[in-house]
């Protein structure tokens, strides 16, 4: 059983992962009115779906485990960007804030000897890990890139292959 303290905070984190969903669909919209980044686009909006399934995971954890996880209402993203890098920043730092989020559940259960929440959680300290890195390799990327557009073309046409930690 959650303690009322856990599941508020579980839920805190439902709103974050439904947050992040929200944002990279944004992304993906904006992405594809743009000329040439299609592969951008497929990207932003596979992450969009990834998020949904990350918010779906805890609230089927909550629910299991005798609380009851709040859909909650959303805020309107952000909608356009003035540069792909932009955009990216954007996503790095709002994955970086996910991190810090699961790192305070992480404490909290270890704080109140919640096992099996501490158990559940290191999926999510797992693939933040990944999300950071895959985040990360995209800036650096595009700050190499600057203004070059067939260095911005074989971005776009290899994203979908970074994303897989095929080019570490
Ligand atoms: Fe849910 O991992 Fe990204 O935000």
């Amino acid at each position: 059983m959650l303690s009322q303290r856990m599941q508020e905070a579980l839920n805190v984190q439902v709103v974050m992962e439904a947050q992040s969903s929200q944002a990279y669909l944004a992304m993906g919209s904006w992405a594809d009115i743009q000329p040439g980044l299609k592969g951008v686009t497929k990207f932003f909006f596979k992450h969009s779906d990834e998020e949904r399934m990350h918010m779906l995971k805890l609230i089927h954890y909550i629910n299991e485990r005798g609380g009851f996880a709040i859909v909650p209402a959303l805020k309107q993203p952000v909608l356009t960007f003035v540069s792909l890098k932009q955009a990216f920043e954007e996503l790095f730092a709002h994955e970086v804030k996910v991190s810090e989020g699961i790192n305070e559940l992480v404490d909290m259960s270890l704080q109140e000897k919640d096992y099996a929440t501490h158990n559940f959680l290191q999926w999510y300290v797992n693939e933040q890990i990944e999300e950071e890195r895959l985040a990360r390799e995209c800036n650096d990327k595009l700050e190499l890139i600057g203004d070059d557009k067939s260095g911005l073309y074989l971005f776009d046409r290899d994203i979908m292959t970074m994303e897989n930690g095929e080019r570490r």
